[in-house]
């Protein structure tokens, strides 16, 4: 295997000559290749289970998939808290939650402190982030910043453009590709190399389609997952949540049956936002939408569905805009790889597709995210490195390793303090040997909006730990995922598990040393 490495450094030696210096890069050494760009594709709530390079059961997605064609696709890869907020602030600056500040949602985002894209500015590249940006305070280390507002909307989304608002007319996907390849053409020094952080807000909640995406999946048909009716038996902060289809989702705000004649009601504040949905549609894109919507609403009234009837219906109006959405991020992603292709970008920019965190398409009867268990816990990991090995990486990998791969890869030594661990060994086929011996997640927000309790954890390739946590509530569960991949069957404390469990125990108390999150322990 090329050492790429190597090669990117003496290639950032040669671009960078007479810009900012690069500390470690011997200019004695010359070559004549580019050096590594980097786009980094994030969408929000996207989970594998919609993505066909992981899973094939609900669609294609041939354009993200061409990214793991030529790449690598991590099987095993994890977020560290798995919301928004969160997720972006690990993945910035390659720490756990506690450690850069941004615990939960309603946290602001300390841009003082260091992350990649300022490490990468520094040393000379030219940084961008357009799209869901979710954390509050303006961003830093990047040339051009141009971000939704908060969730940002579908249609016709307010941008802060380097910190001007802008009303850009569109669907959010379409225009914030548009954003993405204008910058990559025209907006952007092509004199330095590049880190774009191309941030979609699809598929999020309310998983409005495009209007030229209304007629897809139509007649598809899903079944519910073997675990929709979960009892949540033998976990009780499962059983305490509120993110189910049959009883949180709301058929008027995220089933969009806001009738003419308001002849339907649901909860009367989401309901009220429902009924606003399309308030920011110009003409065309409210006529597309009511020639679509207008003839489910009429047929759902006409069928008077109860019970499970109302379940399997809730589930397949779900399925059905969630993919509508996920196809428009697919063409567009298209979109991005054809510009890099026509501009001959391939060949020097690593690509990398992933989400802030899994998402819930039914199992245990849920929708959204949050715990620990791994529809919610695992995230979509696809890099192509040019020169880089093809396949399948199984090793355990978290978000708080992306800081450090794409660090190491451009050349800027890795600070001490990052906790993640660099793949780019793995990413060249390498021997890799992690600090740590395990995964940890810290989830911290309670009870808004879903009522998941905050909980700890620890997992090993087999095995892992929880720990629900609160002023008077503590709960563990313990999964042998092995034998249980539903994570249906909570272990803890039955016969012959005591010695496992006192060594799992073990491993998360290190880890919970290793981040400084001492005031954790058994807590
Ligand atoms: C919004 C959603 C929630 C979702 C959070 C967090 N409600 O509040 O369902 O859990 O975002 O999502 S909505 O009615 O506003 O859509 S996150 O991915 O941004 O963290
Ligand atoms: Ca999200």
């Amino acid at each position: 295997m090329n050492n790429i490495f190597d090669k990117t450094k003496q290639l950032l030696c040669l671009s960078m000559a007479g810009t900012a210096a690069l500390p470690f890069v011997s200019c004695s050494e010359q070559a004549a290749e580019k050096p590594m760009n980097i786009l980094y594709i994030m969408c929000d709530d996207h989970s594998y289970q919609t993505l066909s390079a992981y899973d094939t059961t609900y669609i294609q997605t041939p354009n993200i998939d061409r990214i793991a064609a030529d790449g690598v696709r991590f099987t095993n890869s994890f977020v560290a808290n798995s919301i928004s907020g969160p997720s972006r602030a690990c993945m910035l600056t390659g720490k756990h939650s506690l450690a850069n500040g941004f615990t939960d949602n309603s946290s602001s985002f300390d841009g003082g402190q260091q992350t990649y894209p300022k490490l990468l500015q520094q040393q000379g590249y030219e940084t961008a982030v357009i799209g869901k940006w979710h954390l509050t305070s303006e961003p830093t280390g990047f040339n051009y910043w141009d971000i939704l507002i908060g969730q940002g909307d579908y249609y016709n989304p307010t941008f802060i453009c380097n910190g001007e608002k802008v009303v850009r007319e569109g669907y959010a996907t379409n225009v914030t590709t548009d954003l993405a390849i204008e910058w990559l053409g025209t907006i952007r020094d092509k004199n330095k190399p590049f880190c774009l952080l191309l941030h979609h807000k699809a598929p999020h909640r309310t998983w409005m389609p495009d209007t030229c995406d209304f007629s897809l999946f139509a007649d598809a048909e899903f079944p519910l997952p073997e675990t929709f009716y979960d009892n949540y038996e033998g976990r009780k902060a499962a059983a305490g949540q509120k993110m189910s289809i049959s009883k949180d989702m709301d058929i008027i705000y995220d089933l969009k049956m806001a009738d003419k004649d308001s002849a339907i009601h649901s909860r009367p504040d989401l309901e009220e936002w429902g009924r606003r949905m399309y308030k920011n549609m110009n003409a065309a894109q409210k006529a597309a939408w009511d020639a679509h919507y207008d003839k489910v609403i009429a047929d759902f009234k006409a069928a008077g569905l109860k019970g499970k009837e109302l379940d399997a219906w809730k589930f397949r109006q779900y399925m059905r805009d969630y993919l509508r959405v996920i196809t428009s991020v697919d063409r567009n992603v298209g979109r991005v790889l054809d510009y890099l292709e026509e501009n001959g970008l391939m060949d020097n920019t690593l690509i990398v597709y992933t989400s802030d965190q899994g998402f819930y398409m039914g199992e245990h009867g849920w929708f959204d995210k949050r715990f620990m268990y791994e529809e919610s816990f695992r995230t979509p990991l696809l890099m192509r490195l040019p020169g880089g090995i093809k396949g399948d990486v199984t090793e355990l990998v978290q978000n708080i390793d992306y800081a450090p791969t794409i660090l190491e890869l451009a050349g800027v030594e890795v600070p001490g303090d990052i906790h993640g661990e660099s793949l780019l060994p793995l990413l060249k086929g390498e021997e890799w040997n992690p600090e740590r011996k395990a995964l940890y997640y810290h989830y911290y927000e309670f009870p808004d909006e879903h009522a998941v309790r905050p909980h700890y954890g620890v997992r090993t390739e087999r095995y892992k730990l929880i720990h629900f946590y609160g002023d008077d509530y503590s709960e563990w569960e313990l999964f042998d995922l092995a034998t249980d991949k539903n994570e249906l069957k909570n272990i803890y404390g039955t016969e012959g598990t005591e010695e496992l469990t006192d060594s799992l125990k073990g491993v998360l108390r290190e880890l919970q040393v290793l981040y400084g999150e001492e005031e954790y322990i058994d807590k």
